[in-house]
């Protein structure tokens, strides 16, 4: 299956959310404004269609349709004004857009468009357009240097999908032709190793390793030689899972990096901040206090397969527009697909 058609598929959960939403504030429409009465003309009106003084929910028959014997299917509408405004910019809050960017999106659906007509997938054509425009910016695949080893540092909070994007990554990189290694630098869980360890068998990629416990900036520092001995195109680099209000860990954080530009002051040449999708508005907060620390350079969001909070990208390209590298559909090994705005921007909408 190709990536698209997985994150169509894989995003339904959030599309559903906002489908529900969508149809729930349009209803059942309301009647089409009252068609003027036929002025009372003795002489017939040839021009203009008599009016068979249709019921306002009844299918409407257009004049091809009845030229060719078909009824029009006629969709709910509902003119929007500012309750309806109001309805939608509630709806884009609650798929986790965020306050700040919800109310950008329906200020720009409302230009030029109060008291017209709406129907659901008309606003959802809107709403996927205006959502597109936010993420055309940030859809930039991880770029790649000249310089050997390109040192790729990958970050995050715990369980966000470090060690499986880096596994990922590995084979991608490895199977576009460049040689990879990787630098398992959680040192802290005592899984965290072997874990990274099947990922390497996994991808074909050798895993440097350090004892449980040591100083993750040191084996960084020895996973930068080792990678430069063996003429390695990428080292990437594991670290351990940290809340970003974890004043401690943030400080080591801050350690592995100085260390690294010891070696190389150029490096890391890419700073990956690994966000799970579902975490929602936190998210925000991730982002603020990793860049500051670690100097981010681009973001993967992971677990977009059946979130119901796929809105957020939108929040942190919104507020930060920070590169989104590749998306996160599933645990397996080719499930890292690169970001397509266009597609996204259907997939988070509903929009057909
Ligand atoms: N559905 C889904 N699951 C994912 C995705 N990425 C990672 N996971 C799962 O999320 C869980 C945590 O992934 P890890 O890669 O161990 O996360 P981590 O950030 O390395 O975790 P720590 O090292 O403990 O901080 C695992 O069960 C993965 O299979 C994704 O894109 N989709
Ligand atoms: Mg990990």
């Amino acid at each position: 299956m190709s990536f698209f058609g997985k994150l169509k598929d894989r995003l339904f959960k959030t599309s559903s959310r906002l489908d529900e939403g969508l149809s729930e504030i349009v209803g059942e429409g309301e009647p089409a404004p009252a068609a003027p009465e036929p002025a009372a003309d003795p002489v017939p009106n040839l021009v203009t269609p008599a009016l068979d003084s249709p019921a306002p929910a009844a299918p409407r028959t257009g004049f091809l349709g009845r030229l060719f014997g078909r009824e029009e299917v006629e969709v709910p509408r509902r003119t929007l004004d500012d309750a309806m405004l109001e309805e939608i910019e509630d709806l884009l809050v609650a798929s986790d857009m965020g306050v700040e960017t919800a109310l950008r999106v329906t200020a720009n659906l409302a230009e030029g468009r109060m008291g017209r007509r709406l129907s659901v997938p008309e606003i959802k054509e809107i709403l996927a357009g205006e959502v597109a425009r936010i993420m055309e910016g940030v859809a930039r695949p991880m770029p790649l240097y000249p310089k050997r080893p390109q040192v790729v540092l990958v970050v995050g909070v715990n369980g966000s999908g470090k060690t499986t994007t880096i596994g990922k990554l590995a084979s991608q990189f490895r199977a576009a032709g460049k040689t990879v290694v990787i630098a398992a630098g959680d040192t802290f869980r005592a899984a965290a190793v072997e874990q990274l360890q099947v990922w390497g068998q996994r991808a074909g990629v050798p895993v440097l390793t350090a004892a449980q416990g040591s100083d993750p900036a040191s084996l960084a520092f020895d996973a930068m030689e080792r990678a430069g001995r063996d003429g390695a195109d990428l080292l990437l680099i594991d670290t351990a899972g940290r809340l970003q209000n974890r004043q401690d860990l943030m400080e080591e954080l801050a350690k592995i990096v100085r260390v690294i530009r010891k070696k190389d002051p150029s490096a890391p040449h890419n700073t990956l901040l690994v966000i799970d999708a579902t975490t929602g508005q936190n998210a925000l907060s991730q982002v603020e206090i990793f860049q500051k620390i670690a100097d981010v350079s681009g973001l993967v969001m992971t677990k977009l397969d059946g979130t119901a909070k796929g809105g957020v990208l939108v929040a942190l390209a919104d507020r930060f527009g920070l590169p989104i590298h590749a998306i996160g559909v599933g645990e397996q090994i080719d499930d890292l697909a690169p970001f397509d705005p266009q597609e996204f921007a259907r997939a988070l909408t509903g929009a057909a």
